[in-house]
Order: structure tokens, then sequence, then C-alpha cells
């Protein structure tokens, strides 16, 4: 009898924890809150297969709400991060059967002190992530080459520990979010930042690893008295990862 309910029982859904990388000040934790927000009018509207993001436990939602008040009231940035913050979310969608978990998520925003090499903790959170976000501030690479050469520092330790975390999870999604990208006033310096970033993409993909560019734009608007995160481009990037997630959960079974 257990194994007839068992037979038209729904598999749980999956658990993946997703990985924020970058150096200090880059936009990580702004990223985190801005796609929550941006994700969080899709709960409301009545359309069919948009994702959003629900707090999964009391400590996540608490922090996030704390977040956002503080941005509100202060009209400022989230604070700088000094600890390594887990936020456990359910990703859910609204089909014709009505709301449906698609997968459970820990995200961990981490300070920028882990984004040196040969941290032992960076390496370890690698290994147990199933898709890792990394952060790139769009003016500081294209006006300075030694932050340049800190990003190519820390894509050459990706691509050293990635393959080895490849091994049970092929196709591992590596979403390279350049952050701020409002504040690239010019065509020109857009084009110039693609142009630069180009090669770094190229040379993940040509060791097999299954990385995607994306640009991610959040300014502070004020609304009347009030201010809030104005999300553009962060759903993308998002949306993105968790294709890849389901694709490769279901493919490895
Ligand atoms: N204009 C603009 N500014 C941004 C954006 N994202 C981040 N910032 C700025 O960058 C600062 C740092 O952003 P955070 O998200 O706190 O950076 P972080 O990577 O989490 O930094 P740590 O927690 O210190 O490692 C913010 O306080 C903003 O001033 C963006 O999309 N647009
Ligand atoms: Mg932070």
């Amino acid at each position: 009898m257990q194994r007839f309910f068992q037979f038209f029982s729904r598999p749980s859904p999956p658990t993946f924890n997703l990985l924020s990388l970058g150096y200090r000040g880059t936009g990580k934790t702004v990223f985190l809150a801005g796609t929550y927000v941006c994700l969080h009018f899709n709960r409301k509207k009545a359309r069919l297969n948009q994702i959003w993001l629900d707090c999964q436990d009391l400590e996540s939602r608490q922090t996030m709400d704390q977040m956002l008040t503080y941005i509100t009231q202060t009209r400022q940035y989230p604070a700088p991060t000094f600890k390594v913050t887990d936020f456990n979310f359910s990703v859910k969608t609204r089909t014709l059967c009505g709301v449906k978990t698609l997968c459970h998520l820990h995200w961990w925003d981490v300070p920028g002190e882990f984004c040196q090499p040969e941290n032992a903790d960076l390496q370890l959170l690698l290994f147990s992530s199933h898709a890792c976000c990394l952060f790139i501030d769009a003016p500081a690479f294209v006006n300075n080459l030694s932050y340049q050469q800190k990003i190519e520092n820390i894509l050459r330790q990706l691509t050293q520990f990635l393959p080895q975390s490849q091994v049970n999870r092929p196709h591992y999604p590596l979403a390279v979010i350049v952050t701020k990208y409002d504040l690239l006033q010019s065509e020109l310096s857009r084009g110039q930042l693609k142009q630069q970033l180009k090669p770094f993409i190229h040379k993940l993909r040509s060791l097999q690893i299954n990385a995607h560019g994306f640009t991610s734009s959040i300014p502070l608007v004020s609304f009347g008295a009030s201010v809030t995160l104005h999300p553009q481009g962060t759903a993308t990037p998002f949306r993105w990862l968790i294709a890849e997630l389901k694709s490769t959960s279901r493919a490895t079974g």
C-alpha cells in the first residue's frame, strides 16, 4: 500500500548550494537582495511559470527583512558582509495545478576576503556548492588594470578547483556577473567591458566549464520619501542558474 502512494507522490524538490564569490564591495549582497526583490513581484502576478524566492526559515526571513528595512530607513545600500551568511530559500513557481516548489536553495553570501588565493575555506565551499556566481565590478574592471589581474587570479583558481568539484556534477554552472553596470554611462565603456571580458569567458569554456556572462544594474531609486533597490538584469542570471541546476539534477537522477 505504501508503495502505491509512493508511486503517486511527487519526489521532494532537490536542494542546491549556491556560492557567491567576489572581492570586497563587488556587489554580492546587493545582487542577492536585488534578486529577491525583483522576483518578489512574480509571487503576486497571476502569470504562469514565473519564479520567485520564499525564505524557507525564520532566520533567513529576518535577515532579509532587516536588510530591506535598513535600505529604506537609511537610504543606503546594505552594510558589508562580515561572516558567511546562509540564506535558505525555496524557489517557487505557479503552474496550472497551483504553486509548486522547484527546488530549495542555500545561498552563501561570503565576505570579500574569501576571494583570496589559497583560501582553504573557499576551496571547501566550492567543493560543497552546486553552482557559483563570480561577481566582477564593472567600473573597476574597465578602469583598473590591477583589478583585471586580480580577476585573472581568481579565475585561475576557479579553473583549478572547478574541474574537481565537477567530478560528481558535470556542467557545474558558473555565472559570471558584472555588477554596477548602471555606473558605466557610455556605450564606449560598455563595449570596452564586453571586449575585455570575452577572453575570460572563452578561456573558461575552453576548459569545459559551463560559464555564462551577465550584467547587473541595481541602482537605489527614490519613490517619494522612500528608497528602494531598482534591479535590472538580475532575474536573467538567476533563471539561467536554476534552469542549469534543474537540468543537471534531472540528468544525474
Ligand atoms: N550603482 C550601483 N552600485 C552598486 C551596485 N551593486 C553594488 N553597488 C555598490 O557597491 C557597494 C558594495 O556592494 P555589496 O553588495 O555590499 O558588496 P559585497 O560584494 O557584498 O561586499 P562585501 O560584503 O564587503 O564582500 C554598495 O554599497 C553600493 O555602493 C549596483 O548594481 N549599482
Ligand atoms: Mg556582502
